[in-house]
Parts: structure tokens; C-alpha cells; sequence
């Protein structure tokens, strides 16, 4: 507490972040001597030794062994230290405490996504006990992105094709912001989340009733797919223009295509929409929306049509 560079960092909320921090501290006030110390020394030396007359001749000095080795070692030490303290700081930063609750993520344009162990999902919220150590198991859909809580000290990439993990601890209940740290693209900056902790109990609570994807009515679980794809992001619900037209209103809605031609917003025109967005490309937008083939199954398409019919 209390320490020079204190300002520069976010408050701190996990058991891990004093080890990070006092590190982040040493390096900062090592620096910050060695920059004064030398700036110091060097102003002295110019005003001590500068030049007085004309035949002012500086004399030949070929090396000082003394001094030569000071100067190496010195830094030496300081870097072994650095990098002694850093790298053990890095391996309990990889080693997973046991009693770790595991929860995946999914990162992609431009949302997160997570999975708990009873298949209950939330996007953009992750929900964790406080107090217990939490492992989050990554993997992109897309593209690269990273997965970064400042509050935690925690920031990992999240890759295609790959899991990574990070683990971390939620001293108290209270929420942190998420978020993505490598670009990704357009929304990048909008790709948040918040990590949201809970007491022990209440999380268990929470827990039972969170949604589990396939369950209750068509349009519950398309407005639940909806959301975990994010397709927000792209599409308002209140009639505001985002990257894509607005799904307020869509169903029945008559619209102009890029190409001219006019269609009805049916079945068979969403389904074309998710599944091969290209097709027909909607008038005023730009054809920026990835295919879900592969991604939505026919049930999955069919319960987000009866969402979108649900949204007037
Ligand atoms: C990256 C942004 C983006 C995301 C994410 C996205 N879309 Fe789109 N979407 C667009 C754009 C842009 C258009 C308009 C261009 C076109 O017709 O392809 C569009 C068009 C549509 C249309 C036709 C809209 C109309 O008014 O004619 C539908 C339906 C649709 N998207 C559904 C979805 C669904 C469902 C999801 C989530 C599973 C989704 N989109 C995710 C960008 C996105
Ligand atoms: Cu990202």
C-alpha cells in the first residue's frame, strides 16, 4: 500500500495481484533510481569537467577495470532478479490450484460467452463464487482475441483451434470489467464483459436457475441464442442502426436489397440470412455478417424465426 507507482494500477481484487503488483513496483522504482542517479551524474560531470581554456586537453583514459565491473554486474544482478522473480511469479500464475471451478469461454466477434458445468450459459456475464479459485478453459471462434480482467491481474490470448486457460481468485463479491485485448476487428472495443462474483451460496443459486441452452419454449431459447451469438452486437432490438438493420420490427418487414429488388421478411429469407448472409445483401448495409452454417442447427434457425417474430 502506499507505493510510488500506486496510480498506474487498477485496484486490485485477487490473492494473486500482490505478487504481480510488487514486482510491477520494483521494476518501476528501480528504474526510477537509475534514471535520477544517472541524470544526476551526468549534469554533475558536464558542469565538473567542462571545458575552461583553450589547451583544456582531456587526458587519455583507456579503461578502468573497477568501474567496468561495477557497472556490469550490478545490472546483472538486478536482471537476474527481475527475471527470477517474474518467472517464478509466471509459474503460479500457470499452476491451477485443484479445487478450481472450471468454466469455458468462448471468445468471438465480438462477444463472450460462458459455460458452466450443468450447461447453463451467460453471455458477457461471467458468474464465479468468491473466494474459490476459478479456471477458465479459452477458445475462439474466429479470430485472435484476449481474455483480460486488469482488476485480476489476468490476461491470456484466446486463440482458434486451441484451448488456453488462466486461473484466478475473487477475494470479494463485487463485478469487474472484461475485456478484449487484442483487436479483432470493427467492435473490438464493445467486445466487454463483466465478471460478476458471488457470494458462495448465492452463486449456487444463481447457478440452478441460469439458462441452459434447449431449454423452454422456442422463443425463449431463440431469444437465449440470440444473445449468446451476439448478435446484438450487429443488430439493435429498439430500432437503432448498428452494423446491421435492426430486428425491431423485422418480421413481415417489406425491404430494398442492394441489387434492387424487394422481399418480405419470411421464414425462408431469415434462414437464407444466417446461413448464407451474402446472398442478398440489404440496401444501405455491406455484406459483414459471417455465415452460422455449421454454428445453428435447424432448430436452433427455427427458434430464433420465432424470436424475431416476437419482436415488433
Ligand atoms: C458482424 C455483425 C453481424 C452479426 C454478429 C450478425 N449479423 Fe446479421 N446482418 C449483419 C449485416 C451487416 C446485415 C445486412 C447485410 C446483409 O443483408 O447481409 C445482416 C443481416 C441480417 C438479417 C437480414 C436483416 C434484414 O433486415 O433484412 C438477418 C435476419 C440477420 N442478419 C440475422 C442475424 C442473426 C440471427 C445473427 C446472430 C446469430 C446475426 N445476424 C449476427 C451483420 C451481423
Ligand atoms: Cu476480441
Amino acid at each position: 500500500m502506499g507505493r510510488l507507482f500506486d496510480f498506474m494500477l487498477p485496484e486490485a481484487k485477487s490473492p494473486t495481484a500482490d505478487s504481480t503488483d510488487a514486482l510491477f513496483h520494483f521494476i518501476n522504482e528501480v528504474s526510477l533510481v537509475l534514471l535520477l542517479g544517472i541524470t544526476i551524474a551526468i549534469i554533475y560531470f558536464a558542469v565538473k569537467y567542462r571545458r575552461r581554456s583553450k589547451d583544456d586537453k582531456t587526458p587519455v583514459i583507456t579503461h578502468n577495470n573497477a568501474l567496468e565491473v561495477t557497472w556490469s554486474v550490478i545490472p546483472l544482478m538486478l536482471t537476474l532478479v527481475i527475471f527470477w522473480w517474474g518467472y517464478t511469479g509466471w509459474l503460479n500464475l500457470r499452476a491451477v490450484p485443484d479445487d478450481a471451478y472450471e468454466v469455458k469461454v468462448t471468445g468471438f466477434k465480438w462477444a463472450w460467452n460462458f459455460e458452466y458445468e450443468n450447461g447453463a450459459v451467460s453471455p458477457n456475464e461471467l458468474h464465479v463464487p468468491a473466494g474459490r479459485p476459478i479456471k477458465l478453459v479459452m477458445i475462439s471462434r474466429d479470430v485472435l482475441h484476449s481474455f483480460y480482467v486488469p482488476e485480476y491481474r489476468v490476461k491470456h490470448d484466446v486463440i482458434p483451434n486451441r484451448y488456453t486457460y488462466v486461473w484466478f481468485e475473487a477475494e470479494e463479491p463485487g463485478e469487474s470489467q472484461v475485456y478484449c485485448t487484442e483487436y479483432c476487428g470493427t467492435s473490438h472495443s464493445m467486445m466487454l464483459a463483466k465478471v460478476i462474483v458471488h457470494e458462495p451460496e448465492e452463486f449456487n443459486t444463481w447457478l440452478a436457475t441460469a439458462n441452459i441452452p434447449g431449454s423452454g419454449t422456442p422463443v425463449e431459447q431463440g431469444k437465449a441464442l440470440v444473445e449468446t451469438n451476439a448478435c446484438q452486437s450487429c443488430h439493435s432490438l429498439d430500432g437503432s442502426d448498428l452494423i446491421g438493420p435492426s430486428f425491431k420490427g423485422i418480421w413481415g418487414r417489406e425491404e430494398l436489397m442492394s441489387d434492387g429488388t424487394t422481399i418480405t421478411v419470411d421464414e425462408n429469407y431469415i434462414r437464407e440470412s444466417i446461413l448464407n448472409p451474402g446472398a442478398k445483401i440489404v440496401d444501405g448495409y455491406q455484406n459483414q455478417m459471417a455465415s452460422y452454417q455449421g454454428l445453428l442447427d435447424d432448430d436452433q434457425i427455427d427458434a430464433i424465426i420465432e424470436y424475431l417474430k416476437t419482436l415488433e
